[in-house]
């Protein structure tokens, strides 16, 4: 299985992560934010059959006036449809758009007029992408037990913060057992 792999370089020379405070701050407009990731994944899966397939993926890439080649698409949708069923259930949908957005200035452009580049979805995103950067000290791509349990846990005690994490729930993030959390995973966590 391919990893996606969010290294601090693939966010071109964006080294101003802002500490772990203000992330934590913005966690309270989270749901918010993905509940207009949600709508947009309704609006896209046409057929409402409650995942996007590749089809559907392509219709979504085309509206965001993303150049993409039929291999890149193929791609797109691979290394996100994680659980290898044919289409990609919601969490995966977050990967792809999150990717998406990394790819994609989506602030200064025609994007703005639809919901795809709202604010609250940008600001979804960033906060997602500036957690997992922020934790990954070695920038590796990946996060290890003590990435994650001392960088929160030793600064912070957040009972309800949606990034609290415990031993136990490192062994539920780590999806494929490999022990260690890639960005996919951790996204996923943050989605249940
Ligand atoms: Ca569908
Ligand atoms: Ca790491
Ligand atoms: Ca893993």
């Amino acid at each position: 299985m391919k990893e996606v792999k969010v290294k601090q370089s693939s966010t071109s020379g964006k080294s101003n992560i802002r500490s772990i405070n203000s992330i934590i701050l913005r966690f309270p407009h989270f749901r918010e934010g993905l509940q207009e990731v949600r709508d947009v994944f309704r609006q896209y899966d046409t057929d409402a059959n409650g995942t996007i397939n590749r089809e559907e993926l392509k219709k979504c890439l085309q509206e965001l006036q993303l150049d993409c080649t039929e291999q890149e698409i193929d791609d797109l949708f691979e290394s996100c449809d994680l659980t290898g069923k044919k289409g990609m259930k919601f969490n995966e949908f977050v990967v792809v758009l999150c990717l998406v957005y990394l790819l994609v200035d989506t602030s200064s452009s025609h994007h703005t007029a639809t919901k795809i580049g709202s604010p609250v979805l940008k600001a979804t995103f960033d906060t997602m992408i500036e957690a997992f950067l922020y934790l990954d000290k070695n920038g590796d791509g990946k996060l290890n037990k003590k990435d994650i349990t001392k960088a929160m846990n030793d600064h912070f005690h957040l009972e309800k913060s949606p990034i609290h994490i415990t031993a136990t729930r490192f062994k539920e993030m780590d999806w494929n057992k490999d022990g260690k959390v890639g960005f996919r995973e951790f996204l996923f966590s943050l989605i249940r």
